[in-house]
């Protein structure tokens, strides 16, 4: 499917990302790419929440200790917005596994263990929709026009 400028993805820094003094790091990433920030929040998730969030994984065997860690500290919502954002927000971060990450990408950049990867990104525009849905209410998502659009898209 073609995507268009009004895409959406849900970006979370995660705990180690918090405790470690990335968040700046991280936002400037996607800012300084172009897209746009639609909603943000820092808040102390419920295991309860988390274990909807990762819901796919729940037969894994990692799901207890993934859950149990991503409930450890606070954690980075965010939503945002822009052309082919899940797929390059997904390229921007690298891959699930820290030490398969080219340098340049986030994960490639800032850690090395799967399981302390920093960063969450959606993986489909599918499942964009349902975390952000997931994670914000209707009117956290905030409308609004970046001056700079024109200097972005053609
Ligand atoms: P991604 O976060 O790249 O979308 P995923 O959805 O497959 O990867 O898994 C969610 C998180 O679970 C991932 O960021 C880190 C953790 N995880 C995945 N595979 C793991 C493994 N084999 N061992 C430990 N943790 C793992
Ligand atoms: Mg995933």
């Amino acid at each position: 499917m073609a995507s268009k400028k009004d895409e959406r993805t849900y970006i979370m820094i995660k705990p180690d990302g918090v405790q470690r003094g990335l968040i700046g790091d991280i936002l400037k990433r996607f800012e300084q790419k172009g897209f746009k920030l639609v909603a943000m929040k820092f808040m102390q998730p419920t295991e309860e929440l988390l274990a909807k969030h990762y819901g796919d994984l729940s037969s894994k065997p990692f799901f207890p200790t993934l859950v149990k860690f991503m409930a450890s500290s606070p954690v980075v919502c965010m939503v945002w917005e822009g052309l082919g954002v899940v797929a390059t927000g997904r390229t921007m971060l690298g891959e699930t596994d820290p030490g398969k990450s080219n340098p340049g990408t986030i994960r490639g950049d800032f850690c090395i263990h799967i399981g302390r990867n920093i960063c969450h990104g959606s993986d489909s525009v599918d499942s964009a929709n349902k975390e952000i849905a997931l994670w914000f209410k209707e009117e956290e998502l905030v409308k609004w026009t970046p001056t700079e659009q024109q200097w972005i898209y053609e």
